[in-house]
């Protein structure tokens, strides 16, 4: 019997015989005139023993990545590029604006007096600041005031636009959910006339209403999202800092906290966990992987990334992600502090997460 040892790309069942399978084609060709597919040849490539994804491990350096922002701003305005955003493209799944299968990752860049106009979408959108400080983006009639290290969320189909009427360019870490909404047919978008960018409530009205430990009586929440649409750095960072005083250090994570809704507990957002971690200078993490590959922007602090078989030497500012089921560690040279994102959310809801703390 003439037979291969090992599935082919398309995942085709190798131990089936090859002339066997010659003899089947007249098979094949009819049934699939009726649009009928036998499974037996891509069963192992669709249900496979282990998480497969074409995503590799990758490395956005700011110092590399910075002069194509400023030179996007020579070629395009914001107002003609809707939204001025060089999307972090794995380079395993390149054309796809895809930086994990199922995450989409960009840089935007805004300038000194442009406004992104409005719109809204049913992708959900976390912004995590990198650069600049004084720009704002209006959610659902609410304008928050943006700085570094701030984490900002944009809730499926609420209307948002940007502006900068600071002195200084402003950049920040775009992440959306649009591949899982169209992995679902389910995406609509609109674009707002001036109405839609009317603000409506004053700037901190949704911090005083959910963010202080306190809700109006009789709150009623309007979506699974967190009211709290702004996670200043001034107070996540304070927070890890004494969680680092308080506690004790996890091997895997060092010290990790999750951003959350304040009025469920849950996940901030319904379709991505976000999280920031603080690795002190000299600590390195014992070997991690999980189902949910990760994107990391790095506010503060130098170190090492290993992540498979690749090695990124990281510095403030810099992206890289760890795709699904590719162990990594994290080390620190001076202390570092990194947000980080995932689908891991989505998958804890449908009950699929797995993680592996150690190396098997
Ligand atoms: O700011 O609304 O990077 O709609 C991609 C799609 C940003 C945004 C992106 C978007 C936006």
């Amino acid at each position: 019997m003439e037979s291969t040892s090992s599935s082919d790309s398309d995942g085709v069942v190798s131990t089936v015989d090859r002339i066997a399978e010659q003899g089947r084609m007249p098979f094949y060709d009819k049934a699939s005139a009726e649009n009928l597919a036998p499974l037996w040849r891509v069963l192992h490539g669709l249900v496979t023993e282990q998480p497969k994804t074409n995503a590799v491990p990758a490395h956005w350096s700011y110092p590399t990545v910075r002069p194509y922002l400023m030179e996007a701003c020579e070629i395009i305005s914001t107002e003609e590029a809707e939204r001025r955003v060089l999307v972090l493209e794995n380079p395993g799944l390149r054309g796809q604006s895809r930086i994990t299968q199922s995450l989409f990752a960009g840089l935007q860049i805004i300038l000194p007096g442009e406004v992104a106009p409005a719109h809204r979408h049913v992708a959900s959108a976390l912004r995590f600041i990198v650069e600049g400080s004084g720009a704002y983006t209006a959610v659902a009639g609410e304008k928050t005031t943006m700085e570094a290290g701030d984490f900002v969320i944009t809730p499926s189909w609420t209307w948002h636009d940007h502006g900068n009427p600071s002195s200084e360019p402003m950049v920040w870490l775009d992440g959306l959910d649009m591949h899982v909404v169209n992995l679902m047919s389910a995406s609509f978008r609109e674009s707002g006339g001036e109405n839609e960018r009317l603000v409506t409530r004053a700037e901190g009205s949704s911090y005083a209403e959910a963010g202080c430990n306190l809700l109006p009586i009789d709150y009623k929440p309007a979506s699974e999202t967190s009211p709290l649409f702004s996670y200043p750095y001034r107070v996540s960072r304070e927070a890890l800092y004494r969680l680092s005083r308080s506690r004790d250090i996890d091997r895997h994570h060092a010290y990790k906290m999750a951003y959350i809704n304040p009025v469920t507990g849950g996940s901030a957002m319904p379709t991505m966990t976000t999280q920031i971690q603080f690795i002190p200078r000299g600590f390195t993490t014992e070997p991690y992987r999980s189902t949910a590959g990760t994107v990391f922007s790095v506010i503060e602090g130098t170190g090492r990334a290993v992540i498979g078989d690749a090695i990124f030497e990281f510095g403030p500012k810099d992206h890289f992600v760890a795709p699904s089921w590719t162990s990594f560690v994290l080390s620190a040279d001076e202390d570092a502090v990194l947000f980080s994102y995932s689908d891991r959310i989505i998958q804890e809801k449908l009950g699929i997460f797995r993680e592996l703390r150690g190396n098997d």
